[in-house]
């Protein structure tokens, strides 16, 4: 089952210097592929669109504040199962809690500074490959 999803690397990862680290797990794994890839600043308007559904939560606010304090990198990735298989390769959300061998298991510590996001199902891949990359169908 070929899907797309959006990956961002977020500003502690850029800031760290894992662009290539991280670039590197997603582009070897067999047949996926990245067919867009830009490093951006976020405004506040794209994050609240982006993370709305934790709009009015208690690390709402960090987490826009964080997500817009340097550049991230945006990608799109295309290929088998990747909508599940880069949360994979992520890991849980908590970096403590995440395996050795995932990003955020390997390289994090604190739960907002966990280096990655990745679209989370097949309606999250189409609505922020939209709010992030317009001009692809
Ligand atoms: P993401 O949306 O960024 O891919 O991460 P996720 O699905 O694993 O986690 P989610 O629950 O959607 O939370 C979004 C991001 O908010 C930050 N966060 N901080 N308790 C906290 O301080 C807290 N909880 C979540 C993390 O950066 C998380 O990835
Ligand atoms: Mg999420």
């Amino acid at each position: 089952m070929t899907q797309r999803t959006l990956v961002l690397l977020k500003p502690d990862a850029v800031r760290r210097g894992l662009i290539g680290e991280v670039v590197g797990r997603i582009e070897r794994k067999a047949g996926w592929k990245i067919t867009a890839l830009e490093m951006r600043d976020l405004d506040h308007e794209t994050l609240e669109q982006h993370y709305g559904e934790h709009k009015g939560r208690p690390f709402y606010e960090p987490l826009v504040e964080f997500m817009s304090s340097g550049p991230v990198v945006a990608l799109v990735v295309e290929g088998e199962r990747v909508i599940e298989g880069v949360r994979q390769l992520a890991g849980p959300t908590d970096p403590i809690a995440a395996a050795p061998g995932s990003i955020r298991g390997d390289f994090g510590t604190i739960v907002r500074e966990n280096l990655i996001h990745a679209s989370d199902s097949e309606t999250s891949a189409e609505r922020e490959l939209k709010l992030f990359f317009p001009g692809i169908s």
